[in-house]
């Protein structure tokens, strides 16, 4: 009988929770919430990561926790003496380094993060240099225990090295660049030998740290003149973190396509027969017997900003926030945008149908709506048709610059 299911994002403490488990062959089931976090809250009413459900009802969170649980679920004596301790002086000092990681050093990355990748939290230099000075503190302590010692906490790899080095591998691979990790050398000694062990062997790829960290880069300033600056003037995605959070508002009380009084095409209808019906068989047919392409238009839709993506499931979660904020437009707009790649290498493009011939009336709702760009596709021509039932149907790889790419995830706009 399975032991439980693992809830987990496929990065930082919810990879590390899966390692552990894997390393101890045990029989649980792993589930990835990235894409249904509303189900997992559920249960899991803080809908934080990783989560842990074992038989009769047991339940837990809490990183540390449920890696703790697991490596005493095992029952093997020698295992648990090395990775939790083997007297009440280790066991302390490996709980201690967990927590200190966990809450003191993960606790000021994860702010610092979402403000500098202007993902999810506005930008505030002040607070900024605060958790990037309690980073170093705490990376110097390390250090220096390193310059000693060869392990974290006690004379073997516990799971505070582990869990550690697992966290150093995502800030060097999303953050921190060769200029930050030198200064603490030996740290980058002890990664090496310690992301060899078992638990993360083959995990973590060192090929793809960052040779630069990643810096905070201001907003441009906006042309005085001009409400809406032309495309190319204004900011990046990244640049406008101020605004990536705010849910969108419509801006008058009236959405200006309500100008354009009711259609004959079925907006709702068509809506309801994509999420009711079979993509490819029945609804994407149903779709183009109906479409009016004098009601509605039909747009190719791709960030701009593709080489700033990094991890697959944050440029998902960017569509995601996109989508919240268009939500006063959206009873004017279908479609769907998909993420294709790999983690450090991936772009987001998609269709997208809307009332009128223009997109800007639908799309400029969402603040962030110049970190994309638009390009009107003709419904009477095949191979545009055939890129709009790709990517509605998101179910083959899509060709960018000539290449096939994978499809990872996507969202659909409805
Ligand atoms: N204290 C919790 C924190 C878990 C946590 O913050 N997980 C992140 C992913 S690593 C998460 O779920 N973030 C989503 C959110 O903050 O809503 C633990 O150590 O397990």
């Amino acid at each position: 009988m399975s032991q439980g299911t693992l809830y987990i994002q496929p990065t930082g403490r919810g990879l590390f929770a899966k390692c552990v488990a894997k390393f101890l062959e045990l029989d649980v089931d792993i589930v990835d919430v990235t894409n249904d976090l509303e189900t997992y809250k559920k249960e899991f009413p803080l809908g934080l990561v990783p989560g842990f459900k074992g038989p009769e009802g047991f339940q837990l969170t809490e990183v540390i926790a449920i890696v703790y649980y697991f490596i005493e679920l095992k029952g093997d004596e020698k295992i648990a003496a090395t990775l939790l301790g083997s007297n009440l002086e280790e066991k302390a000092q490996i709980l201690r380094t967990m927590s200190s990681v966990n809450s003191d050093l993960i606790g000021a990355f994860s702010p610092y993060l979402k403000m500098l990748l202007g993902r999810g939290l506005p930008y505030n230099k002040k607070s900024v240099d605060d958790h990037k000075h309690t980073m170093e503190k705490i990376f110097g302590l390390l250090n220096k225990r390193l310059e000693e010692y060869t392990y974290l906490a006690t004379e073997e790899v516990s799971v505070a090295d582990l869990y550690f080095n697992n966290f150093y591998a995502f800030t060097a691979t999303v953050v921190f660049g060769e200029d930050f990790r030198s200064q603490y050398p030996a740290i980058a000694r002890w990664y090496k030998t310690v992301s060899n062990h078992p638990v993360l062997k083959g995990v973590n790829d060192s090929s793809k740290f960052l040779k630069q960290s990643v810096v905070y880069q201001a907003p441009k300033k906006e042309s005085k003149k001009a409400d809406k600056p032309k495309a190319a003037e204004k900011p990046k995605a990244a640049e406008k973190p101020k605004v990536e959070e705010q849910p969108a508002e419509p801006k008058k009380p009236k959405h200006p396509l309500e100008l354009l009084g009711k259609s004959t095409f079925s907006l709702d209808d068509w809506k309801r027969k994509y999420s009711n019906e079979d993509t490819r068989p029945v609804a994407l047919p149903w779709f183009w017997e109906n479409y009016n392409s004098e009601e509605y238009s039909l747009w190719k839709v791709d960030f701009k900003y593709n080489d700033e993506l990094t991890l697959t499931f944050m440029s998902n979660n960017l569509v995601g926030g996109f989508f919240n904020r268009l939500s006063g437009s959206v009873k004017y707009m279908f479609g769907c945008l998909v993420v294709y790649g790999e983690n450090n290498n991936n772009g987001i493009t998609g269709a997208v149908l809307v009332r009128g011939q223009d997109f800007a009336p639908a799309f400029d709702v969402a603040p962030d709506w110049e970190s994309y760009s638009y390009t009107k596709l003709d419904a009477s021509n095949e191979e545009s048709k055939e890129f709009i039932n790709n990517m509605w149907a998101w179910d083959k790889p899509v060709v960018v610059d000539g290449q096939e790419r994978e499809i990872v995830d996507g969202k659909v706009l409805k």
